[in-house]
């Protein structure tokens, strides 16, 4: 058996790839600095995993920025617009790929970045690549080769990682075609047989092909095309690189109809993901041929749960029983991407707590001991393995994991807490007589422009150099400032602007029992941008009110409305780790009793309008169709728990974004919020035109306000684009807001575009009356 790993974090246990690039780009290091700084790092990771006694270490999945953006420049695939006409992607392009550029020296316009979307089921996202129908593919990076020979001077020998060519493929975008992009492997095949071919050349032994497109449903063209190329790949290999061996990477979930294929591939070894999908492990040693190696992912690389060696003994053995330890390696489920770096960073968790933790580093050594004992026999590893028990053992019976009051709570939630009193059209009348609004009212979506000043002195405040008095006037006087300017502004529905919030599922985490934030627990979210998902690992209850106070005193500032502001139960879920001994759903309710909890303080505080964030809603879903309408149906209904708790003068509002939903609006119907907020602004029309085809019911807020340009739009553009959405939807149903993300803002744009906003909706409304 051999100890293995699929990928490693690249931020660094101190961010230090962040600080580089986000130095480079502000032009305070040259290139070669960080580029320096990068290669210190990849050398670090490389020592680190030699260190712990891995065989197989990979290389390649570093990155500057992302993987797919990496496979993008290796076979340069620039769009056109960029003008690229050079034979290799200079570092300027990629990041310009990433995050666009100035067109020409001084002129503010600019050619806009690739998209960004979610990476299968994770919060990472990639870079999605854009085919042109007649694309062509050349070899314009070597950086797996250079990367590889990097570490061989080291004295390691790496297993370079590629993204699998069906996957980029399948993952990208054809434009202006009906094209399948699959179209193009004949074209992108020769691209990948130059890298291989130069790989094998410098003493490759093993390369690592990463097919995650093998876990998501897939047609018959795709599966066809997974036989084809690899076949291609492997007569190709028998006469121009025979030394090199191929190792197919699978992840996030079952191959199911896959898998018979898969198995059958002419390829030397596959990796399964055991720790969604353990049921794989009987079929694939049933199945696998004599010639076959099977890597199990039997450590989980998506969760932070130290692992239960006597479980993945046991799992691990019935390989080698069946194989013969020399076609079994033992590695994570995935890539380590998806978990922070090192726990022995977190000097603030008690030595319990610590003992159920695993990130990247210690599941290395997990996996490294496991091989271990697989080997040598149990005793090789006798300390270690008490150690793991006693550890399981104690998180299994922790009175910190298991709150009796939370589990009576969850057995007696019925159907009728998750349903609204009234019926919208109801509560509709209810609340207008309540909140007086005019036509088209107008609101913002969350927070206000967070300035260094602001995020300084909420550090400062969370490092105790600043006291807990004077942080919370300094939040009052915040406050202060986003009311008066919405009421200046004059919009009708206002906001406190959250100020005491950094990221919002940090901030419920923080006040959630059951629920433990790290000080470093870091996970890539893009590029150099990063998130420190809380976890949740004990039944969660709401020791006191989490928001009340700050609305309370926001809206004693003003007679317009204030809405109060909350996380959705899905979203903090989905932004957390969560527990791996009870069912989502079931942590899922606990959070909702939680929220509902809030949304009656509220409520009970004089606030009449709470928004509730679901954001994440979409990302929770599972990568197999087959599943969705049992994840919906559980996601739904904890919304509607968190939600269903007020009054039905209480108007609830909902915010969605990050993806598509134009193919789920009966479920969003379903949640019933009284009014969903939702980003238009770009390439949404399918989804107001879905909205108005399903006859959806309730309240709508489409941001007509794209806020992810610096760009002020004048009024007449608004109007322009509020005269559209009033051709699909009633303007008895329709809000006006901007997109998500004026944190992300300064002041001087948002002032004049809000203002832009205000004047094109009285324009409007005087139009219709
Ligand atoms: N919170 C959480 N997950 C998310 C988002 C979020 N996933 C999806 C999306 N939003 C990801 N977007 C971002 C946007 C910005 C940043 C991270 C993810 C970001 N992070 C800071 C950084 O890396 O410098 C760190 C933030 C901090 O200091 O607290 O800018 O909103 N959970
Ligand atoms: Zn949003």
């Amino acid at each position: 058996v051999y100890a293995t790993n699929l990928g490693y974090p690249r931020l660094g246990t101190q961010r230090e790839l962040k600080k580089a690039l986000e130095q480079f780009w502000k032009g305070k290091i040259s290139e070669a600095e960080l580029l320096e700084r990068a290669a210190t790092l990849r050398k670090q990771r490389w020592l680190l995993q030699k260190e712990l006694g891995l065989t197989y270490i990979p290389s390649n999945d570093f990155s500057l920025y992302d993987h797919v953006l990496d496979t993008i420049a290796m076979v340069g695939a620039v769009p056109e617009r960029y003008r690229w006409k050079a034979d290799s992607v200079d570092l300027h392009t990629y990041f310009a790929l990433a995050r666009g550029m100035e067109k020409d020296q001084g002129r503010v316009e600019t050619i806009p970045a690739l998209e960004m979307t979610k990476w299968f089921d994770t919060n990472y996202h990639y870079i999605v690549p854009e085919f042109e129908p007649e694309q062509e593919f050349c070899l314009a990076s070597n950086k797996p080769l250079d990367e590889f020979l990097e570490a061989k001077a080291l004295g390691i020998l790496t297993r370079p990682v590629l993204l699998g060519p069906i996957s980029f493929l399948l993952l990208g975008k054809i434009h202006h075609s009906s094209e399948h992009q699959l179209s193009l492997l004949e074209r992108l095949l020769p691209v990948y047989e130059e890298v291989i071919q130069a790989l094998a050349q410098a003493g490759a032994e093993w390369i690592q092909i990463d097919e995650p497109c093998l876990a998501l449903d897939s047609d018959e063209a795709a599966q066809r095309a997974y036989q084809d190329v690899y076949t291609r790949l492997a007569s190709w290999r028998a006469s121009s690189a025979p030394s090199v061996r191929i190792l197919l990477a699978t992840y996030f979930g079952e191959l199911g109809e896959n898998l018979p294929l898969a198995l059958q591939l002419p390829i030397e070894a596959l990796h399964l993901d055991l720790v969604r999908a353990p049921e794989q492990l009987a079929q694939a040693l049933a199945l696998a041929p004599a010639s076959l190696t099977l890597s199990l992912g039997l450590i989980d690389g998506r969760n932070v749960w130290r692992t239960d060696f006597d479980r993945v003994l046991a799992l691990a053995s019935q390989a080698v029983q069946a194989l013969g330890s020399e076609r079994v390696l033992l590695g994570p489920s995935c890539s380590l991407l998806h978990v922070p770096v090192d726990v022995a960073l977190e000097t603030q968790l008690d030595e319990e707590m610590r003992s159920w933790l695993a990130f990247a580093n210690q599941k290395l050594e997990e996996i490294s001991l496991l091989t271990r004992a697989l080997n040598e026999g149990n005793a090789a590893i006798e300390t270690a393995l008490q150690d793991n028990r006693r550890a399981i053992a104690s998180r299994r019976s922790s009175l910190r994991i298991h709150n009796a009051e939370v589990a009576q709570r969850v057995e007696a939630i019925t159907e009728q807490m998750a349903r609204r009193s009234q019926p919208h059209q109801i509560r509709k009348q209810l609340q207008q007589e309540k909140l007086k609004l005019p036509l088209l009212p107008t609101t913002t979506l969350g927070s206000y422009p967070q300035t260094a000043g602001l995020r300084a002195t909420r550090a400062a405040y969370k490092s105790g150099k600043l006291d807990r008095a004077n942080y919370e006037a300094f939040l009052k006087r915040e406050i202060e400032q986003v009311i008066s300017f919405q009421e200046e502004v004059g919009l009708d529905v206002l906001v406190h602007g959250e100020a005491e919030r950094g990221d919002m599922v940090e901030y419920f985490g923080e006040h959630l029992t059951g629920m433990l934030l790290t000080q470093h627990g870091w996970v890539q979210s893009y590029g150099s941008r990063a998130v420190r998902p809380p976890i949740i690992y004990g039944d969660v209850l709401r020791p006191e009110p989490m928001t009340v106070d700050w609305a309370r005193f926001a809206q004693s500032l003003t007679t317009r409305p204030v809405r109060g502001m909350l996380t959705g139960p899905v979203t903090i879920m989905q932004w957390s780790f969560v527990r791996d001994d009870q069912p989502r759903s079931q942590t899922c309710k606990q959070i909702a009793l939680a929220i509902r909890d809030e949304a009656l303080d509220l409520e009970a505080a004089g606030i009449k309008a709470i928004q509730i964030d679901e954001p994440a809603l979409r990302e929770g879903f599972p990568l197999r169709q087959a599943r969705w309408q049992e994840y919906l149906a559980w996601a739904v209904f904890c919304f509607r728990l968190a939600a269903s708790g007020v009054r039905a003068d209480t108007q609830i509002h909902t915010h969605l974004c990050y993806s598509r939903f134009d193919d789920i609006v009966p479920e969003i119907a379903s949640m019933d919020a009284d009014v969903l907020l939702i980003e238009a602004s770009r390439s949404q029309f399918d989804l107001q035109e879905a909205l108005s085809a399903y006859h959806y019911p309730n309240d709508i807020g489409l941001g007509i306000y794209d806020v992810h340009s610096p760009r002020v739009p004048q009024a007449q553009e608004f109007a322009d684009e509020l005269q559209l959405v009033l051709k699909l939807l009633p303007a008895e149903q329709v809000w006006v807001n901007p997109d998500c993300g004026l944190k992300t803002r300064a002041w001087e744009e948002v002032k004049p575009s809000l203002q832009n906003m205000v004047a094109a909706t009285q324009q409007v409304r005087s139009a219709l009356s």
